[in-house]
């Protein structure tokens, strides 16, 4: 009985711009973190496409593997749970969207809607099962240096240009001491999303915080701001320091090349044949009543 074979549903099917909007409606919660689930789940979509790898061509977010144990229990995957629980309540309502489509689609709504530039994104992803999920360590260590960076991104296929763009991302969100051990945001409005993060970067004076905690940077004037290892590579290292200028003076200019390099890192590992054309999402604000 070949009915109980249910075919995914094609791309097609799904009304994309509705999912778009049921996304939108759950962003904000006045009792979550910064009063939105925006930022995590950035980290979600980043998360699950980071992982690619373009010598073996495994990993990314064709698959939406870490909704298996090995991969949800990854340590940099440590808080994802409140990501992927949130989008539960959209994937009951379009149980036809694949979860990687919703998850890739949900980290380009959050950027959209916190005032980030318009992100191309194509439907197609399929879901993928337990044996494809990708071996620990594919994802960046906070308490690293520039080396490390490179290595990891440059395994994705990313040039020194898009690794800063990327990292701009960082304007988003904040560190969770019971999930990665790091604590505090990188810039005052982490619900914003602009290129706070390289102004601060280069304007305030950084300083290793005192804690028994794992190394971070505090910003001197207050305190109330932090760095990664990582984040304060891209000031340090000559290759990077040029595109964290550029990015600090024009915000034009960063919003044009995050939302390149964040697309591509969305579609990483996805056959382009399973890919549909780029689906038009529009912002809230710029929908008709
Ligand atoms: Fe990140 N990130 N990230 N990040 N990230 C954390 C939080 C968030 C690194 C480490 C951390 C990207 C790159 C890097 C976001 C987006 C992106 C946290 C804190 C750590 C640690 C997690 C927690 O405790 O909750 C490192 C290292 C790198 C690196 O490049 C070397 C990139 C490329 C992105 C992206 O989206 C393109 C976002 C958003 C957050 C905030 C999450 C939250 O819950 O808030």
């Amino acid at each position: 009985d070949n009915r109980s074979v249910k075919d995914a549903a094609s791309p097609q099917q799904v009304d994309y711009q509705k999912v778009y909007n049921a996304i939108a409606d759950i962003l904000e919660d006045e009792n979550y973190d910064d009063g939105s689930y925006g930022p995590v789940l950035v980290r979600l979509a980043w998360h699950a496409s980071g992982t690619y790898d373009k010598e073996s061509g495994n990993g990314g977010s064709n698959g939406a593997t870490m909704r298996f144990a090995p991969e949800a229990n990854h340590g940099a995957n440590a808080g994802l749970e409140h990501a992927r629980n949130r989008l539960e309540i959209v994937k009951k309502k379009f149980p036809e969207i694949t979860y990687s489509d919703l998850w890739t689609l949900a980290g380009v709504c959050a950027i959209q809607e916190m005032g980030g530039p318009y992100i191309p994104w194509r439907a197609g992803r399929k879901d993928g099962n337990v044996e494809n999920c990708t071996p620990d360590g594919r994802l960046p260590d906070g308490d690293k240096g520039a080396d490390h960076v490179r290595k990891i991104f440059y395994r994705m296929g990313f040039n020194d240009q898009e690794i800063v763009a990327l990292s701009g991302a960082h304007a988003l969100g904040r560190c969770h001491v019971d999930r990665s051990g790091f604590d505090g945001p990188w810039q005052y409005a982490p619900t914003t999303f602009s290129n706070e993060y390289y102004r601060l970067l280069e304007d305030e004076k950084w300083q290793e915080r005192k804690w028994k905690g794992p190394p971070q940077f505090e910003n001197k004037s207050d305190k109330s701001l932090m760095m990664l290892r990582t984040d304060m590579a891209l000031m340090t290292d000559k290759g990077f320091r040029q595109y964290t200028d550029k990015y600090a003076k024009d915000e034009n200019a960063f919003f044009s090349d995050f939302s390149k390099a964040f697309s591509k890192l969305i579609h990483l590992g996805v056959p382009t044949a399973q890919l549909s054309e780029p689906v038009p999402l529009k912002k809230i604000e710029d929908q008709a009543p």
